[in-house]
């Protein structure tokens, strides 16, 4: 059978349980991203049209905890609290990922799985919760094989399998398993960069960088419209999807140089210039559709005005939906939390903001023991 890289690099029969199946429980915590060079288009199966770099978020977070023990006649099977609260959606889409991973973890074939998640920012933050909580899980089975097959010890091999396994759940989530700067997908020039799996980037950033603030305004609360996997597939036939992955592969070079030098100035124009050529993708797709809202425009203005008075170095990003992500380096926290206090609170939900920054990446959840406690 030929392999495709893309689905079987790690695919291994040896992984089998001999003997008595085992039962025990594993926990990650592990954060969302927010991309600055944006992943938007892709090919079979869940590979990037262009590399994109994200900032790997600090405090939002989900929590899982996963209950492994021998599973019955009917084979695999899954069960997924979300909150506290059975959650058969999260259950079947577990399932079919699972299901997807049979030939790379073989042994998960014959264990049943008890899935506690939370996650410690809302739904509607327009914060990649797929990011953080398939990583998660990605991380558990990896951490599973290595305890039992105690293969995976080297940390590298083992947070390259979690990145590869991460991306197949969701493309950014691969982004999601190391902390500081990640970047996902072939890159010229950079070796080691991979469409297969993320790539940690901040031994050549500049300090500024890996001390750097998202703080994320809340605009709209309600269900987006237009997923980002339709988003993604809508890129397929656009007319404009080779200028983008082109301009995305361009940016991605000038933003990495500009933040090996520190250079706010260029880091402000393209990570603005990536937030709204995604934005115009979306807007001249067929069929076409806004994701911005009145008030992510409002927003926007104020910013430019404000750094052009205030010659602060704040710029904005977007997800794929209407909230606005500023970014700013930690010293001046101050200064862009007064603009946020005095000039754009009106222009947010109830919820206000999640202050968050850039963080450290994913760690095992331990209690004072060393035990684990089941989340949810
Ligand atoms: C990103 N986003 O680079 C881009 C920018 C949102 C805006 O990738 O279909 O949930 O699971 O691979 O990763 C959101 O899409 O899509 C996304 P799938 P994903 O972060």
């Amino acid at each position: 059978m030929t392999r495709n890289p893309s689905t079987d690099l790690y695919r291994n029969p040896e992984l089998q349980f001999r003997g008595e199946i085992p039962s025990g429980r594993i926990g990650w915590r592990s954060p969302s991203n927010i991309a600055l060079v944006k992943y938007w288009g892709k090919k079979p199966v869940q590979l990037p049209q262009n590399p994109s770099v994200s900032f790997t978020l600090k405090n939002s977070n989900t929590e899982t905890v996963l209950e492994y023990m021998p599973a019955d006649e009917r084979g695999m099977d899954v069960v997924f609290y979300f909150d506290g609260e059975r959650n058969e959606q999260f259950e079947k889409k577990t399932k079919n990922f699972f299901d997807s991973l049979k030939d790379t973890f073989p042994f998960i074939g014959r264990l049943k799985f008890v899935i506690h998640s939370k996650n410690n920012f809302p739904h509607s933050a327009g914060i990649a919760s797929s990011a953080s909580g398939m990583s998660a899980l990605a991380l558990i089975l990896c951490d599973l094989e290595r305890n039992y097959f105690n293969t995976l010890t080297d940390d590298d091999e083992f947070f390259r399998k979690a990145s590869y396994i991460a991306r197949l759940g969701s493309g950014s989530a691969c982004r999601s398993v190391y902390g500081g700067i990640s970047l996902w997908g072939d890159t010229e020039g950079l070796p080691g960069t991979s469409d297969l799996y993320a790539f940690p980037v901040q031994q050549d950033i500049h300090p500024d960088f890996l001390t750097y603030r998202d703080t994320i305004l809340l605009i709209d609360a309600g269900q987006k419209k237009v997923s980002s996997r339709v988003g993604h597939s809508l890129m397929d036939k656009h007319p404009f999807a080779k200028q983008k992955y082109k301009l995305a592969r361009k940016n991605l070079k000038v933003l990495l140089d500009a933040m090996s030098r520190g250079d706010f100035q260029t880091f402000i124009r393209i990570t603005e210039l990536e937030a709204l050529s995604m934005h115009a993708m979306m807007m001249t797709s067929n069929p076409y559709y806004l994701l911005m809202k009145p008030n992510t425009l409002n927003i926007i203005e104020r910013v430019f005005n404000f750094r052009q008075k205030q010659n602060t170095p704040v710029s904005f990003t977007l997800d794929a939906g209407p909230n606005v992500h500023l970014l700013y380096p930690a010293a001046y926290r101050n200064v862009v939390m007064n603009f946020i206090e005095n000039e754009l609170m009106p222009y947010l939900t109830a919820g206000g903001y999640i202050d968050d920054e850039v963080g450290n990446g994913p760690e095992r959840i331990k209690d004072k023991n060393g035990e684990i406690k089941v989340g949810g």
